[in-house]
């Protein structure tokens, strides 16, 4: 070969070695599989899958069923027994699952060793079925029986817990999923799953922590449980393959914790999930989830395929020393399968068209103002405008009006703001999304400003701070809405 030869061979020899692996990639990517193309890995879900009812009623559009609260005893840390009260001896309860119109039929019994009652978190249900002793219906006593039947009106993520000594009740465990399907919603890529979050305070031979301990900074603080549960377990596995999206439904049942999640700081594409979804989406990193809140999201395994992650809490500001000195905890062990990845299907930017701006002109204001104090005794009594919720004039709205009302957090620690059984909308909402809410976080030192109208459901309906040891020292306010 002469030297020009030699030149030729060695141009071509390059050229190969340019081309060859851009068009194996180009091949590659011909050939790799869009999301709808592939399953969830087998048996994705096994470790977060939730009990469901079981149905006593043949009517497809009745779902009616028999739950009894009882203390039943546990492995949660292990080698230790914990008394949890539960449903029906599940932590979480059982999953709710039903179609807006669809009836509801609970028959309830209460055998704990103290009274309770059932609230139905963000439903727009009848006054009568909302589950507050002394308002809404009598004290269920222990051996007592109370059923709950009513209309789902909306599609959402919801959740069930007692109304009754809340702080300690849902800490010891009661606390269980619902979830509303609209058939009508528009379709998005992504296989369910329900994660619902919550926390426990347990001492170390595995014993319920006093649901007072700390005292006054307990209450002032609220109490964050020590052992982080999903779904009831403690660190559960979740599989999954890169690309095929998920479509997470994320509930917030802790007392007082407040959850940032966030995953490798890959986009969560939020369709909504208090009560359905949202206008259109808007894509985070990062999300906030404060007590009572709900989200419903796609999420897109983002790590390689064969490898492993942790979905961790990370601390939030809710206010004074709620960071200090605390650092990320493990929520679920993230397992990526190890077949090939999948290219993410299209999520809709566009989700419903049939949510207006409230019209508030006229609109009745008031002014809620969140605070905090001490009683005679010294203790923290917190409030509504400074008055402790037994001693709260209820604030009055005729059904069909529509008022503004602007609740202002002057205190040092934030808190969720929940109303019963209406729905409102956050006036300046983030990105411009329009949603409905029942829950929505107030950080210290701000305000913000509700739209709500009052359909025709006439009763007292309670509103209050959904860091339920905030609520149980005084910061819940009465509505009473007119016929
Ligand atoms: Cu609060």
């Amino acid at each position: 070969m002469n030297k020009r030869m030699q030149g030729f061979a060695l141009l071509a020899a390059r050229l190969a070695a340019l081309l060859v692996p851009l068009l194996w990639v180009t091949t590659a990517q011909a050939q790799q599989q869009t999301a709808a193309q592939v399953n969830q890995p087998d048996g994705w879900n096994a470790d977060l899958l939730l009990p469901e009812p079981q149905d006593l009623n043949a009517d497809p559009s009745i779902l009616e069923f028999n739950l009894e609260a009882v203390v039943k005893e546990m492995e949660i840390l292990p080698g230790k027994k914990t008394q949890v009260w539960t449903y029906n001896g599940y932590l979480p309860g059982p999953l709710i699952r039903l179609k807006v119109g669809d009836r509801l039929i609970v028959h309830f019994k209460n055998s704990l060793p103290a009274p309770t009652s059932i609230h139905w978190h963000g439903l727009r249900i009848t006054n009568a079925m909302d589950g507050v002793p002394g308002f809404t219906q009598a004290m269920i006593n222990p051996g007592e029986e109370f059923t709950y039947d009513y209309v789902v009106p909306d599609a959402g993520t919801f959740w069930y817990h007692p109304h009754v000594d809340s702080a300690a009740q849902v800490g010891y465990g009661l606390y269980g999923p619902m979830v509303v399907d609209d058939p009508q919603a528009k379709a998005v890529p992504g296989d369910e799953l329900i994660l619902l979050l919550s926390d426990m305070s347990l001492t170390e031979d595995g014993q319920l922590q006093d649901p007072k301990v700390g005292g006054r900074f307990g209450d002032l603080f609220g109490r964050e449980g020590n052992v982080l549960l999903v779904n009831g377990k403690v660190m559960p596995t979740l599989k999954m393959r890169q690309g095929k999206q998920q479509r997470w439904r994320v509930i917030n049942a802790a007392r007082t914790r407040y959850y940032t999640l966030r995953y490798r700081r890959s986009p969560l594409v939020i369709l909504g999930g208090q009560a359905g979804m949202a206008s259109r989406t808007r894509t985070v990193n990062e999300l906030k989830v404060v007590p009572g809140e709900r989200f419903d999201f796609v999420f897109t395994p983002p790590d390689d395929p064969g490898t492993e992650g942790v979905l961790k809490w990370y601390p939030t500001d809710r206010g004074y020393g709620s960071t200090y000195n605390r650092l990320a905890e493990d929520l679920v062990r993230m397992v990526t399968v190890d077949e090939p990845a999948v290219t993410p299907e299209a999520v809709p930017e566009l989700l419903r068209s049939d949510i207006a701006p409230l019209d508030i002109t006229g609109a009745k204001e008031q002014t809620l103002n969140l605070t905090i104090g001490y009683d005679q005794n010294d203790d923290v009594s917190m409030g509504i405008n400074g008055v402790h919720h037994e001693h709260a004039v209820p604030i009055i709205a005729k059904v069909g009006a529509t008022q503004v009302w602007t609740v202002r957090n002057d205190t040092d620690f934030s808190h969720p703001f929940h109303m019963h059984g209406f729905f409102f909308q956050v006036l300046d909402p983030v990105e411009g999304v329009l949603e409905w809410k029942d829950t929505v976080d107030v950080p210290q030192h701000t305000e913000l400003k509700l739209a709500v109208q009052f359909d025709n459901r006439p009763g007292m309906w309670m509103y209050h701070c959904h860091i339920l040891d905030h609520a149980e020292v005084g910061m819940m306010g009465h509505l009473h809405v007119e016929p």
